[in-house]
C-alpha cells in the first residue's frame, strides 16, 4: 500500500535532514518533491496544491527554520496535514434510527460490493449486531447465489430474494423478516453497472427512499484513481452518501483516491479493504493512514489485529470445549480472570447482543468483587470437582465453602450460575454462540 509514494517521500525527507538547517528555499525545493510524488499518486491536484500551500505556511514559520530539528519538523508538519486532509477523526457507520437498521452498498460493477457486504457482516457482528444481507441484484445471474453462499460460509442469514422480484419489494421484505430471522441490521447488496447510468441511480434512489438506511455506502475500487473521486461525486450528488469504502487496497493501488476522495466529495472514508478474504476490512483512520503514507508504520492497527486473532483462536477453542460438553469449572475460572484483565466485568456484559433484554444473564450476579470470591472457591476445589461439577455433593461444598472463606450459599450460587452458563451455551446456534463466545468470555 502507497509503496511508492512513501518512497519517494521517504527520499524527500531524507534530503531536507541532510542540510542540518533549512532554508526558505530548502523547504520550497523539498515541497516541490512531495506536490510531484502525490501528483504521481493519483492525487487530485487541486487537493495537492491546496495541502502545499497549507504545508508551506507552517514550514516557514520561525519554530522550524530556527529549530535544532527542522527536517522533523517538516515531517510533522505532513504528517499532521495529511492526516487533517483525510478528515482527522475516525468516522464510524452510521447505526442511528428504528431497527432493524439498514446499510446500503452502491458502487460500480465489480467494485467489491458483494465482497464487502460479507466483511461488513462479520464486523457487525463483532460489533454485537446481528446482520442479515439482502441480495438486491436481480440482474447479474449468480449475483444472488453469490451472496448466498457468502452468507452461508459465515453463518450469517441471507434473504431469499428471487430475480423475478423488484429490488424494493426485496428489500422491503427482508425488513419485515429481519426479525423473525433475529437480525437487527441489513446488509442491502444492490446491483452494479459498467458505468454511472440514471437507470442505475433512480434504482438505488428507489430503494433509499423506500428503507431509509442509517448508512450509505459507496463501495469504490482504490486502483481506479481519481475515477473513483469523479464516481463518489455523482454517487453522492444522487444518493447523499454516508461514507466510502475503499477496496483493493492490499493491491497496487497509488494512494490518490484514499487522500482526495474525502477533501473532493466532503465524505468519509468509513473502511477500506485490504484483500478478498472475509476478515480484510479495516476501519479507516486518517492519522494512522498518514504515518503508513509517511512509511512510520501502524503498530495500532497491527496490535488491533493481533488482537483479534488471538480472541479469535480463543473462542474457537472454546467453542469447541463448548459443543463437546467439556466447559469445565476450569475454564470458567480462566476466562473470567481474562475478562478480568480486559476491563469491567459490566462493561464486557453490554457488548452481549440483547444482553440488557436476557432475563437468564440478569439473573447472573456480575458484582466485580464477587469474581474475586469466585475465583477463590474454584481454587479450593479439587481437579476433579473443577472438571465435574456434579460430584461436588453437600459435604464437597462445605469443604470448599471453608477452604475459600466463603459460604456454602457462595458455592451453591456459583454452582448454579454455572450450569445457568452451559445450559444457555448449548441453546445458542453456530453463529450467535461464536458472536458471545469472543464477545464475552465466561458466560
Ligand atoms: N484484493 C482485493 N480484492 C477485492 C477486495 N474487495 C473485493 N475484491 C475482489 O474484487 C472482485 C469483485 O468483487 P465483488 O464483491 O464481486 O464486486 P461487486 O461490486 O459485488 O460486483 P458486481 O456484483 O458485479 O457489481 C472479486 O474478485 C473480489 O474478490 C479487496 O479489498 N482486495
Ligand atoms: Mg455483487
Amino acid at each position: 500500500m502507497f509503496d511508492n509514494l512513501s518512497d519517494k517521500l521517504n527520499s524527500v525527507f531524507k534530503k531536507l535532514k541532510g542540510h542540518g538547517k533549512l532554508s526558505e528555499k530548502n523547504i520550497d525545493e523539498g515541497l516541490r518533491e512531495v506536490r510531484m510524488a502525490l501528483l504521481e499518486a493519483d492525487a487530485h491536484y487541486r487537493v495537492v496544491k491546496q495541502l502545499i500551500a497549507d504545508i508551506r505556511a507552517r514550514a516557514i514559520g520561525q519554530e522550524v527554520l530556527e529549530s535544532l530539528t527542522p527536517a522533523q519538523q517538516v515531517i510533522k508538519i505532513v504528517n499532521e496535514e495529511l492526516t487533517a486532509l483525510m478528515g482527522s477523526e475516525k468516522e464510524a457507520l452510521n447505526l442511528s434510527g428504528a431497527m432493524p437498521q439498514a446499510v446500503m452498498l452502491v458502487g460500480l460493477q465489480g467494485s467489491g460490493k458483494t465482497t464487502t457486504a460479507g466483511k461488513l457482516a462479520v464486523h457487525l457482528r463483532k460489533n454485537g449486531k446481528k446482520p442479515y444481507l439482502v441480495p438486491l441484484d436481480v440482474y447479474r445471474p449468480a449475483a444472488i447465489d453469490q451472496l448466498k453462499k457468502l452468507g452461508e460460509q459465515l453463518s450469517v442469514p441471507v434473504f431469499d430474494s428471487s430475480p423475478e422480484m423488484d429490488p424494493v419489494e426485496i428489500a422491503q421484505k427482508a425488513r419485515q423478516k429481519a426479525p423473525s430471522e433475529g437480525c437487527d441490521t441489513l446488509v442491502l447488496d444492490t446491483a452494479g453497472r459498467l458505468h454511472v447510468d440514471s437507470e442505475l441511480m433512480n434504482e438505488l434512489s428507489r430503494i433509499q427512499k423506500a428503507i431509509e438506511p442509517s448508512d450509505v455506502l459507496l463501495i469504490a475500487d482504490a486502483m481506479t484513481g481519481q475515477d473513483a473521486v469523479n464516481m463518489a461525486e455523482s454517487f453522492d450528488q444522487a444518493l447523499d452518501l454516508g461514507g466510502i469504502v475503499l477496496t483493493k487496497m492490499d493491491g497496487d493501488a497509488r494512494g490518490g483516491a484514499a487522500l482526495s476522495i474525502k477533501a473532493v466529495t466532503g465524505k468519509p472514508v468509513k473502511f477500506i479493504g485490504v484483500g478478498e478474504k472475509t476478515n480484510a476490512l479495516e476501519e479507516f483512520h486518517p492519522d494512522r493512514m498518514a504515518s503508513r503514507i509517511l512509511g512510520m508504520g501502524d503498530m495500532l492497527s497491527f496490535i488491533e489485529k493481533a488482537q483479534d486473532a488471538v480472541d479469535e483462536k480463543k473462542a474457537a477453542d472454546l467453542e469447541k470445549k463448548l459443543r463437546k460438553n467439556q466447559f469445565t469449572l476450569e475454564d470458567f475460572r480462566d476466562q473470567m480472570t481474562q475478562v478480568r484483565k480486559m476491563g469491567s466485568l459490566n462493561d464486557l456484559i453490554k457488548m452481549i447482543p440483547g444482553a440488557n433484554k436476557s432475563k437468564q444473564l440478569n439473573k447472573l450476579d456480575v458484582d466485580e468483587r464477587e469474581l474475586v470470591r469466585i475465583e477463590a472457591i474454584i481454587n479450593s476445589m479439587t481437579p476433579a470437582e473443577r472438571r465435574n461439577h456434579n460430584i461436588v455433593n453437600g459435604s464437597r461444598r462445605k469443604r470448599i465453602a471453608k477452604g475459600s472463606g466463603t459460604k456454602v450459599q457462595d458455592v451453591n450460587k456459583l454452582l448454579k450460575n454455572y450450569s445457568q452458563v452451559l445450559k444457555m451455551m448449548k441453546k445458542f446456534n453456530k453463529g450467535g454462540m461464536r458472536a458471545m463466545t469472543r464477545n464475552m468470555m465466561p458466560f
